[in-house]
């Protein structure tokens, strides 16, 4: 088993009674795509994260893989086909993750929409000489519209919280989502009535071919001038050039991001120059319950497929019949 990034040691323990664990782990620099290519054309099983690559030539190399597991309930960086054309089963781990990145997703909206991070800074600054009424006045959230883009696990769990501050919930996604409207109020939205109507908009959809650049210069000027953009799911989902020149312009009110095309970004990024963004290092699911247990997953399902078992989670499993 090759793991590309340090893990916590005792979630790998189950992993190291029936296989050889190599562990990439050093926590400055990323494994090199060499060093990657050599262990995947040896390894039963690759343990990745999102930023690992693993296209259809890595895999043609991989020779004895049986089941890559990628800590993040999303895999846009696993060609899928690729993996699935050769038998090998791609594994995640949904679920898991679901409350803490809508706790980080909600928090992220308060945070923009009551100028949290701004105030937080202008007082360790030292600038907080005098005090006037609209002293960092931020706008509101309880009973505001929220429309969410991608109404799935994680999705419904932000409508819940929503529900908690007497928010209007509009969602839209690729299926009607009945328990959502029934059980929270969530009402269904065309993409464009949803960006309309919205003083929250948020994207939690999976990054696809119908999601990449959905949010560009034509959607950011369909959108209230007062709307707060939150992004937690993939940053591809955005034009980032369109969204500087929307904020820049006052086209929207501000920005919550906890995502970017290409990460880590570098800190002279045009969007972190900018007062009414409130950047994130990609930390959705970043509690430490929540990694351990994802860590533990992945761990698992590597076990489940070496071991000749039906793993917890899998993305293909059309392998595992055929
Ligand atoms: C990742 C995420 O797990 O699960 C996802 O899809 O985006 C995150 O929770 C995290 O960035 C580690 O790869």
């Amino acid at each position: 088993v090759f793991i590309t990034r340090k893990v916590p040691e005792e979630t790998v323990k189950p992993l190291e009674d029936i296989a050889t664990v190599h562990m990439w782990s050093s926590e400055e620099e990323p494994v090199p795509p060499d060093v990657l290519l050599e262990e995947a054309k040896h390894a039963d099983a690759l343990y990745t994260m999102l930023s690992e690559r693993i296209d259809d030539s890595l895999l043609e190399q991989a020779d004895n893989l049986k089941v890559i597991a990628n800590l993040a309930v999303g895999y846009d960086n696993i060609d899928i086909s690729a993996a699935t054309k050769r038998g090998i089963a791609v594994c995640n781990t949904p679920d898991i993750l679901s409350d803490t990145t809508a706790d980080l997703t909600f928090s992220l909206l308060m945070a923009t929409a009551r100028r949290i991070v701004e105030a937080a800074q202008y007082i360790k600054n030292d600038q907080w000489k005098n005090w006037s009424p609209l002293l960092m006045a931020g706008t509101d959230i309880h009973h505001k519209t929220i429309g969410i883009v991608g109404m799935g696990r994680i999705g419904s769990a932000v409508a819940k919280r929503a529900t908690g501050f007497d928010m209007e919930i509009l969602y839209h996604n690729r299926s009607r989502k009945r328990e959502v409207e029934d059980q929270l109020g969530a009402t269904y939205a065309s993409f464009d009535q949803l960006i309309q109507k919205s003083d929250y908009v948020v994207c939690l959809a999976p990054l696809t071919d119908e999601t990449r650049d959905m949010f560009n210069q034509e959607t950011f000027s369909k959108m209230k001038s007062s709307a707060i953009f939150i992004n937690a799911s993939r940053g591809q989902v955005v034009d980032e050039t369109a969204l500087y020149e929307a904020l820049s312009n006052q086209v929207i009110a501000a920005a919550g991001l906890d995502v970017f095309r290409e990460e880590p970004i570098a800190s002279d990024h045009p969007l972190l120059g900018l007062d009414n963004v409130v950047a994130l290092p990609h930390i959705g699911s970043a509690s430490l319950e929540t990694r351990y247990g994802m860590a533990n997953l992945a761990s698992r399902n590597i076990a489940a497929v070496l071991s000749g078992r039906t793993p917890e989670a899998i993305v293909n499993d059309s392998v595992l019949t055929s």
